[in-house]
């Protein structure tokens, strides 16, 4: 993965979401509609079952070049020799993740206000989750919303990229690019979606309008 994070649009995964449909065709249709960069989070697995679908994840975003960043757990990252970890203000601090893994493993960390910036360790991400933008009925144990102003004050602190999430929608995805994010993650926004390719598609349409536009 390249340091300069080149991404756009981040599928976030989250099986309840596919509602019912095959996991692994969700993401191939989500890869094939313009996905950049897929993360494996899972919150109700054990490590075993976790590595089993880390590891036929991986198979599918290596036939695509796609990036596979797993969500929290090193053990499985490091085990299906994943691209990268990311990590929340509540999981393992990036210090600890780099005595486990060094650092030459890409770290993603999610802010959720700025107080975060100063968090140990938290220069040496590779870039910021910003969460959640809006709230959102997928992740209910957030903290406060940053909006469109947070974000744009936000972008004002730092030089790494910015990955926005919460209920990020074709609808607002130009508008909270065009406020400083650098790459849209998404859930049930592309998960949900009856055809998650097209879904995919017109976020990165939508992306693209936003970057003509910056404020
Ligand atoms: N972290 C902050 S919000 C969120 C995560 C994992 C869930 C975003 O889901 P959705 O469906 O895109 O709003
Ligand atoms: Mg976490």
């Amino acid at each position: 993965m390249p340091k300069l994070f080149p991404y756009r649009l981040y599928l976030v995964t989250d099986e309840a979401a596919c509602l019912g449909r095959d996991f692994f065709w969700v993401v191939e249709e989500a890869i094939k509609g313009g996905v950049d960069i897929v993360q494996l989070r899972e919150k109700h697995l054990d490590n075993d079952a976790f590595f089993e679908k880390a590891m036929k994840l991986k198979r599918i975003c290596r036939q695509y070049s796609i990036p596979l960043i797993i969500n929290d757990n090193i053990d499985v990252a490091v085990a299906v020799d994943a691209d990268g970890v990311h990590v929340g203000q509540s999981d393992l601090s990036i210090s600890a993740v780099i005595n486990r893994v060094g650092v030459q493993m890409p770290i993603g960390l999610s802010l959720e206000r700025f107080e975060d910036l100063k968090a140990e360790g938290a220069e040496d991400a590779w870039y910021y989750g910003v969460s959640p933008i809006f709230s959102t009925p997928t992740k209910v144990d957030t903290v406060s919303e940053w909006g469109l102003e947070g974000l744009s004050s936000l972008r004002k602190l730092t030089d790494k990229k910015l990955v926005a999430i919460g209920n990020i929608k074709i609808e607002n995805a130009a508008q909270i690019i065009s406020s400083g994010a650098d790459c849209l993650a998404v859930v049930s926004g592309i998960c949900s979606a009856t055809d998650p390719a097209s879904a995919a598609a017109a976020f990165k349409s939508e992306i693209a309008k936003g970057l003509k536009n910056l404020i």
